[in-house]
């Protein structure tokens, strides 16, 4: 049998502020699996896709920012969960579009039945599309969708 190969992607994966602390507090929000795990299950569906995975997460929004500035010509595309920066973050919001990578928005919980703050994304309007709300599996269909459209694009 033939074996379908694709030409091989590299995905940057950004967590953002507070993410390291998953698994530790607040599961009934974030669920039980910690930030290593989530990586884990990232880079399994990534083997899947054929895409390399690489995740970093910072608690700080100059290193976010940097980070997506160094993106450009070693990843095809973003997957991001800004956290609370979501919310706030003109300058993040400046640096997706600067770079102009396809990039998709994540969130583990629902952000529009929250808080009237967290419904407001400046990532959003930059991002291909945004997943919300299905805890790690937002993560994991983000991949998928991310690399399905740099795959048809
Ligand atoms: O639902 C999401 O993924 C969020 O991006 C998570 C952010 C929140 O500010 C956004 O509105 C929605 C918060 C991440 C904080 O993560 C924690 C993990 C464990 C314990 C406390 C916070």
């Amino acid at each position: 049998m033939q074996e379908l190969t694709f030409s091989p992607l590299s995905i940057l994966v950004l967590h953002g502020p507070n993410l390291n602390l998953l698994g530790q507090r607040e599961p009934g929000i974030y669920g039980s699996l910690t930030l290593i795990e989530i990586n884990r299950l990232l880079e399994a569906e990534g083997l899947k896709l054929q895409a390399k995975v690489l995740p970093v997460q910072s608690n700080h929004e100059g290193i976010l920012v940097d980070t997506i500035h160094e993106a450009l010509g070693k990843y095809q595309g973003i997957l991001i969960n800004a956290g609370a920066y979501t919310h706030t973050s003109v300058a993040l919001r400046d640096a997706i579009a600067a770079v102009n990578l396809p990039t998709v928005e994540v969130h583990l919980s629902n952000i529009y039945r929250r808080e009237d703050f967290r419904h407001h994304s400046y990532i959003a309007p930059v991002a291909v599309g945004q997943i919300s709300g299905f805890g790690v599996q937002s993560y994991l269909l983000g991949l998928q969708a991310l690399v399905h459209h740099l795959r048809s694009g």
